[in-house]
């Protein structure tokens, strides 16, 4: 069955297009900096957003609907979605997905009930992946919504709630690692708190590590070869959220010992909600060796909370190439954590998101390529260091003085003269100028 007749493959028409279903920008096979651009752009669908999400707010109902002409809630429906959700990559020629188990069919109430339904979806969803070559990027397991999950998973007070939650990481492991996924992520869900009067930080801190690493061995006896994520996420729901941003996820992971199997997942909204820009979280990431992988969405400076909106921003999709670029890749993917505005109801509005999405991080990549070729920026930011290279300088870098050595040479210069000028302002005229010049 095919749901978009009117629609068929969203082809590349290039910059001077004005069909809506169609790529300006992204060109999958056009060479950029010696490969092919899809191969820079692995791009994901979120299930979430994608097949399940119907505008629903905290104010209002749905606007979308996400029936495809089925009763929502029953397998049926579970599998129209898989329908509608692998026509729609091919059409789009996204090669991967990323999935939360509930996303995947209706939760129970009995956890084996849904736990038979994920075997059976799963099984449906391998014939598709065959089909059509598409594969998965991420699993997770949603452990925020049901009510039970009201103080986190990990963080729970409650050991029975902690062994559910173990209880739906193992099965998504299982489901994961049946289609193939690339990496497994652990969003922090509800993973944090609302008031010091009734929370044991450090108790539920190690409790969360303690269940990460158990993921982590039975990951690896059944077979997972890929990476595990923690998406940092500074707030929303919890008011203090433990995997706050890049640097304290790392410093969390290192202090229990789980860097080596994990890396970061950084979405783009959650830096600006954290305070800081996109490119910030991607360098700390990539500067630990730890970017893995890509939650692509923009937020809403004006709105202080995960707006998910679908990226448009060229100058940020640009510094995350660079980043990128530098990283030499991604273990994992850019997953469009991303959905559609409320009023932007209509099933082929999908489809114009994902396009402006991709057509943005395409942008971005060919913007990345001139300023790694033009080489002034790269140069600019060596020569800022150049101090550091001979001398008292070089010294320095080579742990060959000591404090005093660096006090007796301050004293016999008796002043410093300033550092060069930093220069902003020339090298943002730099990036417009590479940026809107042909
Ligand atoms: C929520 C997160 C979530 C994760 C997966 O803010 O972005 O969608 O990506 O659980
Ligand atoms: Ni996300
Ligand atoms: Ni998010």
């Amino acid at each position: 069955m095919e749901f978009f007749k009117e629609i068929d493959k969203i082809n590349y028409e290039g910059a001077k297009s004005k069909n809506p279903l169609a790529f300006k920008f992204y060109d999958p096979n056009r060479i950029v900096l010696g490969k092919p651009m899809k191969e820079h752009l692995p791009f994901a669908m979120s299930w979430w957003h994608t097949l399940c999400a119907n505008g629903v707010d905290m104010f209002g109902r749905g606007t979308s609907d996400k029936s495809f002409g089925l009763e929502l809630g029953t397998m049926e429906h579970a599998k129209r979605k898989v329908d509608f959700g692998f026509e729609f990559m091919k059409k789009l020629g996204i090669e991967y997905f990323c999935f939360h188990d509930v996303d995947l069919v209706p939760e129970d109430a009995d956890i084996n009930v849904t736990n038979k339904r994920l075997d059976e979806i799963s099984d449906y969803i391998l014939e598709k992946m065959h089909e059509t070559g598409i594969k998965c990027l991420w699993g997770t397991a949603n452990m925020f919504s049901n009510p039970r999950f009201m103080n986190g998973a990990g963080s729970t007070n409650s050991a029975d709630v902690y062994c559910f939650a173990a209880a739906q990481i193992k099965k998504a492991l299982d489901i994961t690692v049946k289609l193939g996924g690339k990496g497994y992520v652990f969003w922090g869900g509800r993973e944090g708190y609302e008031t010091l009067l009734n929370t044991d930080i450090k108790f539920e801190q190690d409790n969360i590590a303690r269940l990460m690493r158990l993921a982590v061995e039975y990951g690896r006896k059944i077979g997972f070869k890929g990476d595990f994520y923690i998406e940092p996420k500074p707030k929303e729901p919890m008011k203090h959220q433990y995997d706050y941003d890049a640097a304290t996820a790392i410093g969390f992971l290192n202090k229990y010992g789980l860097a080596k199997d994990f890396k970061l997942n950084i979405e783009a909204n959650h830096a600006t909600l954290a305070g800081h820009t996109f490119e910030h979280e991607l360098a700390i990431s990539r500067i630990n060796g730890m970017l893995g992988s890509i939650d692509a969405n923009q937020g809403d400076m004006l709105l202080g909370w995960d707006t998910d909106e679908f990226p448009f921003d060229v100058y940020s999709a640009t510094y995350c190439m660079l980043e990128v670029i530098k990283a030499g890749g991604l273990t994992g993917g850019f997953n469009f954590d991303a959905k559609n505005r409320r009023p932007s109801y209509e099933l082929k509005d999908l489809f114009i998101s994902y396009i402006l999405g991709m057509d943005t991080f395409a942008l971005g990549l060919l913007n990345a390529e001139k300023i790694i070729k033009d080489g002034r920026l790269e140069n600019f930011r060596k020569e800022r260091y150049k101090s550091f290279e001979t001398g008292i300088g070089k010294d320095i870098v080579n742990n060959k003085v000591s404090l005093e050595d660096l006090a007796l040479y301050a004293s016999k210069l008796k002043d410093a003269s300033l550092p060069s000028s930093g220069k902003q302002e020339m090298l943002e005229s730099i990036v417009n100028q590479i940026m809107f010049s042909e």
